[in-house]
């Protein structure tokens, strides 16, 4: 037979700096072996099924759901810990009151201790991987170690993972450094560190989502953040979607919501019948890095190749797209079953459980049957709203960004910043209610600017500054909106249908771009006339429209008060021209 044509270079023998640090975490950590990830699909179903083998993975309905899985976090690891999230620079001030912070030397001395000896059972896995198309100057790279196989399969579908990605680390040699162990999984000693300046991060005690699998907010975000303020761009917490008007025209936005507060479905949003010939495009779900391109523009690359989404409230009415999107080649964490182990959740019209996420008998005493942080992690190709630009190396350039949050009151279903700088306090001005996506308290409201409180790798203060100079770059900066899905009735029934009726809200975002309609002039920015959105075919409660589109000066001067409060935290790295916007407004407030 004749010999491979082609001898391809092992793993460790392709870059000498990725080799020579998996050398001394090989010696602090002593794994019984090391596995280079190569990113074949071959591995990823070995990996798998030694993982079906070891019953860390139940095979689901071959059916119903071919090719998915279940995974079950251990029961008190099931969402990202800000508590135990740090940011360790030299300055306790380039972190932040937003932050919490430690010396980098006590950390990396705390860290040492924990990770001695802690994979002596366990292989070591190398995980190199590419943020951004591989082909993008826009991209970054990292490696991550990890003695959980469960994050290896997560980050395959999540990154640009394997072989690739190491070819690149090593023509380029820079890369972000990740270093996690699950450890005993135990809340006492579990920390996620951030050493910005090092360009590193070192994750123990959690293999759940964003604790765990480092490419997403430990790298995309906190260290991006740190080093797109040094290199002037940014890297947000945003969705990225095209929409493609009934005319043929098709614009992006770039949207900011806290964790659980709409992000995928907004992405991934199916018009409503009312509304024909609008077509949406994914590009991405979660992370968005935005450059100012030279045509003065701002544009947008995906750093992630998957999603990591909120399973719960996921139904063919909710969102046709993501429920078709996981009915195949899925991996389920914490969801409940079937008797036929069909993976079943809370908003599903039918099915029932039998066992709950912990996979004990379902008993609706214990609270919900699948946790309300499950979470499905899937390849983004998989959503039948994939955009074709999704892989464009300079990404798709933004009409309109939006923040918002989930507010039962005070914010209004949509307003309009009256310029860039005007917009830097909208995003600042965020605040929401607290979800399942981090351990805590749920539902109670709290400051989330730009819906990054648990993501900013840096002072507050420097990141509106960084805002607010970008922008100033833009010859032709985007509009910038908030918007509230989630506002309630006296009796607590949502007032807004939201999902795929959200995209009236987005079209006269557009339509505002393009001067196509007006608005009204208020305090705290323009806001649609009741004539101005398209309401045709919305079945909506009688003076609903009027009560999520009115601004009650009451209120509002007491959550500017609120504002003022909170800004002022930041002392001298506040930057005036925010204070000047805060005032203008209160002004105007009277
Ligand atoms: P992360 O992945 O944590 O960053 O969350 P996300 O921002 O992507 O939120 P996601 O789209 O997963 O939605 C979170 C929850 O909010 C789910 O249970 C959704 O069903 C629900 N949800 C999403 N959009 C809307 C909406 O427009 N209105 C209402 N009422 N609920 C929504
Ligand atoms: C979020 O919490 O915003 C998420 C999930 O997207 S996690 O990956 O855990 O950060
Ligand atoms: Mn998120």
């Amino acid at each position: 037979m004749a010999a491979p044509a082609h001898k391809m270079t092992p793993l460790p023998e392709l870059c000498r700096p990725v080799a020579e640090w998996v050398n001394t975490v090989r010696e602090l950590t002593q794994p019984r072996a090391i596995h280079w990830v190569e990113g074949t699909e071959a591995e990823a179903r070995e990996l798998t099924a030694q993982l079906v083998r070891s019953k860390e993975l139940t095979v689901l309905n071959g059916e119903q759901f071919p090719g998915c899985h279940l995974a079950r976090s251990a029961p008190n690891d099931v969402a990202r810990v800000e508590h135990l999230t740090y940011i360790c620079t030299r300055s306790q001030e380039d972190a932040g009151p937003n932050n919490h912070w430690m010396d980098p030397q006590q950390a990396h001395e705390r860290m040492r201790g924990l990770f001695r000896g802690c994979m002596r059972e366990r292989t070591l896995y190398v995980i190199p991987y590419c943020m951004g198309p591989l082909d993008s100057p826009l991209s970054r790279r990292g490696v991550e170690l990890t003695d959980s196989p469960y994050v290896v399969l997560n980050m395959l579908i999540m990154t640009r993972a394997g072989r690739a990605a190491l070819e690149l680390i090593a023509r380029d040699g820079r890369f972000v450094k990740g270093l996690h162990s699950i450890g005993e999984l135990d809340p006492e000693r579990r920390f996620i560190m951030h050493f910005p300046e090092e360009l590193s991060i070192e994750s123990f005690g959690s293999g759940y989502g964003g604790n765990a699998l480092l490419g997403k907010k430990c790298h995309a975000l906190r260290i991006a953040s740190w080093q797109a303020r040094t290199e002037g761009w940014l890297a947000e917490h945003m969705l990225i979607v095209g929409l493609q008007s009934p005319q043929g025209e098709t614009h992006y936005l770039a949207c900011a919501f806290p964790s659980s507060c709409g992000k995928t479905n907004l992405a991934m949003l199916i018009p409503p019948d009312s509304l024909p010939g609008w077509r949406v495009f994914t590009v991405g779900d979660d992370i968005a890095w935005l450059h100012p391109g030279a045509d003065g523009r701002l544009w947008a690359i995906n750093p992630e190749a998957g999603y990591f989404g909120v399973v719960p409230g996921t139904n063919a009415q909710t969102n046709r797209n993501a429920y078709e999107m996981i009915r195949r080649d899925t991996l389920f964490t914490n969801v409940a079953l079937t008797g036929d182990n069909q993976p079943w959740w809370e908003g599903l019209p039918a099915g029932k459980p039998v066992l709950d996420w912990q996979g004990r008998p379902y008993d609706p005493a214990r609270g919900p049957a699948a946790h309300p942080n499950s979470r499905f992690t899937v390849s983004a190709k998989r959503n039948p709203s994939y955009s074709p630009h999704s892989e464009d190396a300079r990404g798709v350039p933004i009409t309109a960004l939006v923040f918002g949050g989930r507010r039962r009151e005070v914010a209004p279903l949509v307003y309009e910043a009256r310029d860039w700088q005007h917009g830097v306090l909208v995003g600042a001005s965020l605040a929401s209610e607290t979800t399942a996506a981090a351990v805590g308290q749920v539902g109670v409201v709290r400051r989330d600017p730009m819906a990054m409180q648990p993501f900013c790798g840096y002072n507050f203060g420097d990141y509106w500054q960084h805002w607010l100079d970008v922008g100033a770059q833009l010859a032709h900066p985007p509009r910038i909106y908030h918007v509230n899905w989630f506002r309630r009735d006296p009796g607590g029934a949502f007032l807004w249908p939201g999902f795929g009726e959200n995209l009236r809200v987005l079209a006269w975002m557009l339509d505002r771009c393009a001067g196509r309609v007006g608005a009204a002039e208020s305090a705290i920015g323009r806001l649609p006339r009741p004539q101005d959105l398209n309401t045709n075919g919305l079945a909506l409660a009688s003076g609903a429209l009027e009560s999520l589109c009115a601004i009650d000066a009451a209120i509002w001067r007491k959550e500017l008060a609120d504002m003022r409060e909170y800004l002022g935290r930041y002392g001298s790295r506040l930057p005036a021209a925010l204070l000047a916007e805060l005032k203008t407004i209160e002004q105007r407030l009277g």
